[in-house]
């Protein structure tokens, strides 16, 4: 009841806001009514914010704390604070909202008497799945699979779907090397105590900026900041400096290209080494897009090559899509772009996708249950409001609003670099997974210090990036608010 209570409070706030918001013409339908432009009306973060993580330092540590939100009055690309500061939000939960905030049709979904079950139980998704389950899985997620892929998993969080998929790998680098074979009885107690052969000391061949999440062996194929992994034992894995490219692409192909073949020449080299050390390379993992490691493209041709090299070696292929999956980029997948002649063997999703899980090939299942496994294996909760969000995608062409927004943006962002050529550099993107880079690492915190003024909250990533990382109904006219503030913000730096 209580649940039922909040709701309807909440609808009736949405319903109260879409009376008094701007309509004005949008470039196209996205359902969700929002204010059309921020508001700021104390510091931010301000004094209740101040206050709330005074008591929560009693608890945890706050350093990463940015400000305490309002959640019910956040609506669309707009963020509510507690001390009623509303901000266009660029950044959206760490790239995590696929559709704003208070989204209708998720609000729906959660009101509907069908799926309160859903809600309510938790089930172990491995062993005791809902009836529902199959079809559920069918609508949100096979519906929206990367071409050629059969089979998916789902996971919590990104980091345990990498986590997860590195798994798969070594299973079938394992299940490959003993010809299909049962484990052997000393293999099977080997592993009990962390020995060979049951342990073999295989590796996964990562790329330097590349961030694949904070648990153990994710975090061993994390290269991005010392502060995710100081102090931590990691195995001797191979790394390999990911392509240094220049841009914009399109004008330096050519050089470009020379520098991904040294680096897929030094991926074989690698892995050669360490094939004579005796930890052998069961696995390649990278992002499409480096992200946190700070917007780093490469091109269609070097994550060929490195399907290239996966393929003739026989071993497995992991696309980490985390953050570029769920259509940011206009395709539905990032690696979409890349058009490979054989589809990656695991890519990981998260973030927008509100469950984390990992697609894989047939071929990468394992034989035994209970190998890729945990109490949970996700939440059905997830896969509801996913379901609606890929209807939603969908239905409302939302794909083409990101290519379209995508391309709006960055000319803008190539507009302000010809304007503030000492400051600016580096625009680059594809769909709204978009950045620019500044002279200085203080320059962008300045920038994004004083942009959070005027109410516009982004998000950094690698040294001196700043990255746009809004929902999937990011429209031109909110382009347009980010930009009269930046031009005022860049053309004040100097003042
Ligand atoms: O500081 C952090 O822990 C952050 S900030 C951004 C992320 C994590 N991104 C998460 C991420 C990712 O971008 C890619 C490509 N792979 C895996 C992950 C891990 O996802 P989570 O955070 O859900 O474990």
């Amino acid at each position: 009841m209580l649940v039922t209570r909040r709701l309807n409070v909440l609808l009736s706030k949405i319903k109260e806001t879409a009376s008094i918001c701007d309509r004005h013409a949008s470039q196209f339908s996205v359902g969700v009514s929002e204010p059309s432009e921020p508001r700021v009306v104390t510091d931010i973060p301000g004094p209740k914010s101040k206050q709330l993580i005074q008591q929560l330092e009693q608890i945890q540590n706050v350093g990463a704390v940015h400000f305490f939100c309002d959640y019910d009055n956040s609506h669309g690309n707009y963020l509510a604070d507690v001390d009623g500061n509303v901000m266009l939000d660029l950044y959206t939960q760490i790239s995590s909202l696929p559709l704003g905030y208070n989204h209708p049709a998720l609000i729906s979904a959660v009101s509907k008497p069908e799926n309160l079950s859903t809600f309510v139980n938790r089930p172990a998704l491995g062993v005791y799945p809902p009836a529902d389950w199959v079809s559920r899985l069918q609508n949100a997620l096979i519906s929206v699979s990367p071409p050629g892929m059969t089979h998916v998993q789902t996971m919590a969080c990104g980091a345990c779907s990498v986590e997860h998929g590195l798994k798969a790998i070594f299973i079938k680098y394992m299940s490959d090397q003993r010809g299909g074979e049962a484990p052997s009885k000393e293999a099977q107690e080997s592993c009990l105590v962390n020995m060979a052969p049951g342990s073999p000391p295989l590796s996964i061949l990562s790329f330097n900026n590349a961030f694949h999440g904070r648990t153990m062996g994710a975090l061993a194929c994390t290269h991005s900041k010392w502060l995710h992994k100081l102090d931590f034992p990691m195995p001797d894995w191979p790394l390999v400096r990911f392509p240094d490219l220049k841009y914009p692409l399109e004008e330096n192909v050519m050089e470009n290209r020379a520098e991904e073949n040294k680096v897929l020449e030094e991926v074989e080299d690698k892995i050669e080494e360490y094939n004579k050390k005796d930890k052998p390379v069961a696995g390649i993992i990278v992002e499409p897009v480096q992200c946190e490691g700070g917007d780093n493209f490469a091109s269609a041709e070097f994550f060929q090559g490195l399907r290239d090299i996966t393929n003739k070696r026989g071993l497995g292929y992991l696309m980490d899509e985390v953050q570029t999956g769920c259509g940011v980029t206009g395709k539905f997948w990032a690696h979409e772009h890349f058009n490979l002649t054989d589809t990656p063997d695991i890519v990981t999703f998260s973030k927008k996708m509100l469950t984390g899980g990992f697609y894989k090939k047939a071929s990468f299942q394992p034989k035994e249950g209970y190998r890729i496994f945990n109490t949970w294996v996700g939440d059905p909760s997830k896969i509801a409001l996913l379901e609606e969000v890929v209807k939603v995608i969908k239905e409302d062409n939302i794909l083409d609003g990101v290519k379209s927004t995508g391309n709006y943006l960055l000319s803008g962002l190539k507009q302000m670099q010809a304007k503030y050529p000492g400051i600016l550099s580096k625009s680059r993107g594809l769909g709204t997974l978009c950045a620019l880079d500044f002279n200085t690492a203080a320059t962008r915190d300045k920038v994004m210090a004083d942009l959070r003024k005027k109410g516009v909250h982004t998000g950094a990533c690698g040294e001196t990036t700043l990255r746009f990382r809004p929902t999937l109904l990011f429209q031109n006219k909110h382009v347009d608010v980010f930009m009269e503030r930046f031009d005022d913000v860049l053309s004040q730096l100097d003042k």
